[in-house]
C-alpha cells in the first residue's frame, strides 16, 4: 500500500512537474473529485503529455466542445451537463426520457454542421419502448444564453428490434460536406442481426440530417429499414470519425479479443458475427477474418481486448507530430491508443496507460485534446504537450 502510493507520487512528479498543489495531490490518491477545481492526474510516464483533471460526472458517455470552448458532457442515467472554463457546470433541461442500465442510457451529443447559426444538437439514446428498448436518434436546438434547456426536441430516427441488451452504439459523424449523418448501431448483444439487412442493429446508418435515408445508400431503393445501411455486420462501434481525406474510420469492441479499426466503405459487410479475430466469451473459437475474404476485413485488431471507445483524428496544433493520427480511447485497456493513419493504411503507434478506463476523446477548438473518464466520478482530463510545439 505504502509502496504504490509512494510509486504514484512518483509517478505524478515525473509526469506532471510542478503540477497540483498537496490538497488537489491528496484528491488525486483518493479518487475524489473536487467540482470544478482541476487537479493533476497521472499518465504513464513515457507520454508527452501532463494531464489535468476538470469536473466530475456520472457514467458519462460522450464529450463534445462548442465554439466557444465550452463543452457539452451527456451522462447515461440521463442528465445533459454544459461545462465551462471558469468550472461550472449547468444542467441542460428537456432532454427526453432514457432507459439507463446495460450500457444504454443517454449516449451521444454532436453538433450540426450548421450549429453557430442553428444552435441544433443532435442526440441519441436508449429509449424506453413498449417491449423493451430502441436506439434512438433526436435533434434539438440548445439556447444560446438564458436558460439551459432543449427546445424543439424531435425523434428524426429509430433503430428499431426494440428489445433486451445492451450494445446500443449510439456514435454520430456527419459527412464532410454536411448534409448528411453517419450512426453507429450496436447488434444489442444479439450477434445474427447484425447481418440481417432488415434490421438497422450492428450497422453503420446513413442518414439525412432530417433522418431520412441518404439517397445514395447502397440498398436505399429496396426501402424499409434497408434504405438507411451503409454497411454491416458490425459488434459495438463506440468511434465514428472522418479523417481530412475524406476516409470514414470506425472502433468496435470484439468479444473476447478481436477489437477493430475499420476503414468504412460504402455497402460493405465487416463480417460480425460470421468472424471476428477474437473468441467468444466462453473460449470457444470463432473464424478469423482472413478465413472469409468476402468481407472486409479490419485495418487493425487487438488481442486481448482493449474495448475502443471514442475516436477522434487529430488536427490541432498542440501536438503536431499527431496530424492526421486517430486518437482513441480504451475502457479495459485503461489507455489513450494513437494510430497513425497513412491513405488508407494504418499503424499502430502508442498506447498510454492512463491508469483509468477512457471512455471518449475530443479536440476543443484550440486544438487541445482532452479524454473522458468512465464511470461514477468521471473527469474530463486535458492533455498539455510538456514541450511547447
Ligand atoms: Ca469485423
Amino acid at each position: 500500500m505504502r509502496l504504490s502510493l509512494i510509486a504514484g507520487c512518483a509517478l505524478l512528479a515525473a509526469c506532471s512537474p510542478g503540477g497540483g498543489n498537496t490538497k488537489q495531490q491528496a484528491d488525486m490518491t483518493t479518487g475524489a473529485a473536487v467540482q470544478g477545481k482541476p487537479f493533476s492526474f497521472p499518465a504513464s510516464a513515457t507520454a508527452p503529455f501532463t494531464v489535468t483533471r476538470y469536473g466530475s460526472f456520472d457514467n458519462p458517455f460522450s464529450l463534445t466542445f462548442l465554439p466557444d470552448g465550452s463543452a457539452l458532457v451527456t451522462e447515461k442515467p440521463g442528465a445533459l451537463k454544459w461545462w465551462h472554463p471558469d468550472g461550472s457546470v449547468a444542467d441542460v433541461a428537456g432532454v427526453p426520457k432514457v432507459a439507463y442500465g446495460g450500457q444504454g442510457g443517454l449516449l451521444d451529443i454532436a453538433l450540426a454542421p450548421d450549429f453557430a447559426t442553428s444552435r441544433t444538437v443532435y442526440l441519441t439514446y436508449a429509449e424506453p419502448r413498449p417491449n423493451g428498448r430502441s436506439l434512438a436518434l433526436a435533434k434539438a436546438t440548445l439556447p444560446q444564453g438564458g436558460k439551459p434547456v432543449l427546445s424543439d426536441l424531435n425523434v428524426i430516427w429509430r433503430a428499431g428490434s426494440d428489445g433486451d441488451g445492451g450494445q446500443f452504439g449510439g456514435v454520430i459523424a456527419f459527412a464532410p460536406d454536411g448534409r448528411t449523418l453517419f450512426l453507429s448501431t450496436g447488434e444489442r448483444m444479439r450477434k445474427t442481426p447484425a447481418q440481417d439487412p432488415d434490421q438497422a442493429i450492428g450497422k453503420i446508418i446513413h442518414l439525412t440530417l432530417d433522418g431520412k435515408p441518404a439517397p445514395d445508400n447502397p440498398m436505399v431503393a429496396q426501402g424499409g429499414m434497408r434504405a438507411d445501411i451503409w454497411t454491416l455486420g458490425h459488434r459495438n462501434p463506440y468511434g465514428l470519425a472522418f479523417d481530412k481525406a475524406g476516409n470514414l474510420w470506425e472502433i468496435e469492441m470484439g468479444p473476447k479479443g478481436g477489437d477493430e479499426l475499420n476503414l468504412i466503405l460504402k455497402g460493405k459487410n465487416y463480417g460480425w458475427p460470421v468472424v471476428s479475430n477474437g473468441d467468444n466469451y466462453d473460449g470457444s473459437p470463432i473464424p478469423d477474418h482472413d478465413t472469409h475474404p468476402q468481407f472486409e476485413a479490419p485495418k487493425l485488431w487487438w488481442n486481448p481486448s482493449i474495448s475502443p471507445a471514442g475516436l477522434v483524428i487529430y488536427s490541432g496544433r498542440d501536438f503536431p507530430q499527431w496530424d492526421g493520427s486517430a486518437l482513441m480511447g480504451a475502457l479495459s485497456g485503461q489507455a489513450l491508443v494513437r494510430v497513425a493513419l497513412n491513405g488508407t493504411q494504418a499503424a499502430k503507434a502508442d498506447r498510454w496507460d492512463m491508469g483509468a478506463r477512457i471512455r471518449d476523446v475530443a479536440q476543443a477548438p484550440d486544438g487541445s485534446i482532452w479524454l473522458l473518464q468512465d464511470g461514477d466520478d468521471a473527469g474530463m482530463l486535458k492533455l498539455t504537450p510538456k514541450q511547447k510545439p
